[in-house]
């Protein structure tokens, strides 16, 4: 008589499942929970603690860590020596495994949960059984998840057998899941350690979707989220529109990412191709939106739009006159709401924006390796500015110089940003070198760059770049400082009366 040994936390699925086996003659061995499942479902089965013939332990800690078990789970059937082994010791051989594990996940993201309950989470017995029976692939089908009851089911009725494509398949779904499950473990432990960048690098991700294509059609692509989403797309809520792309999400990132910078005040961001177009704050969102608007109204064709406030009705008018891919807000009033979705194509995503961003690194791949480093959360006020030139700016130019400071930050480099009256102006992105981005962004603000404040996202190298900041009517800038040739940019805003302050922070972002 074949046996099966079933011992699972997720019981879905669980009594159909079981029933198909016993309906093909097999005998079912099985753990405390899942037995009395299964017995009040009318399903007779042998208790583990009948062949280890030892009882549970520990509540639970020691049921199913025992030779009898592993014994049979492990021993090759083709092998002659395994088999008499088995036999000497009067062990029975296993021939389905079917076993999921303690809900660690879920535990850990139960809001206020112990770490003694964590803990009690972590499966030990469960993955031994996993790892046992899939080594043993050869021999045995072992299931870890219940969409995989189904087909093996059939496989069985069918073929009285499993074949074994079907089984190293589940073999390696397996060892997918317990490395996964064993991640988690070390992610929680290793949090609580502090331990930064230790020898090996593990963060779990599940995936969220399947994307339609990557950056480009003829990629293929998937989306993923860490365990605990929080400030993040992989939290917000789509309440209409069709499937994010990739595009998508890597804009719609750019534009939260940016937005967290002004929290504190009602602020509106858009975002085209992972730069800002246009920021603006203001006392109301219908102000700060007017003003990310008029920053650049030809940009932001096709861009993402990310708000701070609700999206009400007198922003949802002035947002639907124009093409835009995404709006992200805390919530739509329902008029906005009914007017914007009107719209069939354009996504309107719900994200609470009061939430903080939990991510510690930023990732990026090279080819066959990861760089990982900490986030770039670097904040600074007023008194981290130190003036070197013989003017020093005014309180309003302080305020739009912290401003243009906080945009240059999300800029791709070499990055310059123009900034006046609470938004952006002129924003000059990803150059080669950092004139040409300046060049850029002057060019863009127009007659509205006399009177506006640069930011630049590094030193300047040579004075070239304050010489355009002169021509095009630059009252003040706000720079890392650092280079060698300081001296020479600094006596260029001496001669034409420009305030210029140094941060003694560099915001490269490549
Ligand atoms: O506590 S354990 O680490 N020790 C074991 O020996 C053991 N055997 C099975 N966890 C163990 N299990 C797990 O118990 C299984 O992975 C499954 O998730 C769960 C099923 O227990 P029950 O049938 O009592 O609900």
């Amino acid at each position: 008589m074949k046996r099966a040994l079933v011992s699972v936390s997720d019981k879905s699925g669980l009594v159909d499942f079981v029933r198909g086996l016993k309906e093909l003659g097999y005998e079912i061995i099985s753990t405390g929970g899942t037995r009395k499942t299964l017995e009040e479902a009318g399903i007779s089965t042998i208790s583990i603690s009948d062949v280890t013939g030892f009882p549970e332990i520990m509540d639970g800690r020691v049921k199913t860590l025992h030779p009898k078990v592993h014994g049979a789970l492990l021993g090759v059937r083709d092998n002659e020596s395994h088999m008499a082994q088995l036999k000497e010791l009067g062990i029975e051989l296993i021939d389905l495994v079917c076993v999921n594990l303690y809900p660690f996940k879920e535990t850990v993201q139960k809001p206020g949960v112990t770490h003694e309950e964590v803990i009690e989470n972590i499966d030990i017995g469960g993955p031994s059984m996993l790892r046992s029976a899939s080594k043993n692939y050869q021999s045995i089908p072992v299931l870890c998840d219940p969409k995989d009851y189904a087909a093996v089911l059939s496989e069985l009725q069918e073929n009285g057998e499993t074949t074994l494509k079907t089984r190293e398949r589940l073999a390696a779904k397996v060892f997918r899941h317990t490395a996964r499950y064993d991640a988690m473990i070390a992610e929680y432990l290793t949090a609580r350690t502090e331990e930064k960048y230790p020898e090996s690098f593990t963060i779990t991700y599940d995936k969220v979707q399947d994307l339609r294509y990557g950056e480009n059609p003829h990629q293929s692509a998937a989306f993923y989220k860490n365990m605990h989403p929080q400030y993040s797309l992989a939290n917000a809520t789509q309440l209409h529109g069709k499937e994010l792309s990739y595009n998508n999400i890597q804009d719609g990132n750019a534009a939260i990412e940016i937005l967290k910078d002004f929290d504190g005040q009602p602020a509106a961001v858009g975002v085209k191709h992972m730069n800002p177009c246009g920021i603006g704050i203001g006392s109301t969102i219908e102000e700060a939106w007017d003003k990310a608007y008029e920053a650049d109204p030809v940009s932001i064709f096709g861009g993402i739009v990310a708000l701070n406030e609700p999206v009400n009705m007198a922003v949802a008018e002035k947002l639907s006159k124009i093409f835009l891919e995404i709006i992200i807000a805390p919530s739509f009033d329902a008029d906005a709401f009914e007017l914007l979705s009107k719209k069939k194509n354009i996504r309107l995503m719900q994200l609470d924006t009061t939430l903080e961003p939990t991510a510690k690194y930023k990732v990026t791949n090279v080819l066959d390796g990861l760089l990982v480093q900490d986030m770039d959360d670097k904040t600074i006020t007023a008194q981290d500015l130190r003036c070197v030139t013989n003017r020093k700016p005014t309180a309003e130019e302080i305020e739009q110089l912290l401003f243009a400071w906080k945009v240059v930050k999300h800029v791709k480099s070499n990055a310059i940003v123009l900034v006046k009256d609470n938004m952006t102006i002129g924003v000059g992105a990803g150059q080669m070198n950092r004139v040409g981005a300046a060049k850029i962004a002057i060019e863009q603000a127009g007659e509205k760059a006399k009177g506006s404040v640069m930011s630049s996202d590094a030193f300047f190298p040579m004075p070239d770049t304050v010489e355009e900041a002169v021509k095009a009517g630059v009252t003040a800038i706000i720079q890392p400082g650092g280079s060698i040739k300081d001296q020479l940019s600094i006596d260029v805003c001496n001669e034409y009366g420009i305030a210029m302050v140094y941060t003694g922070v560099r915001h490269f972002k490549h």
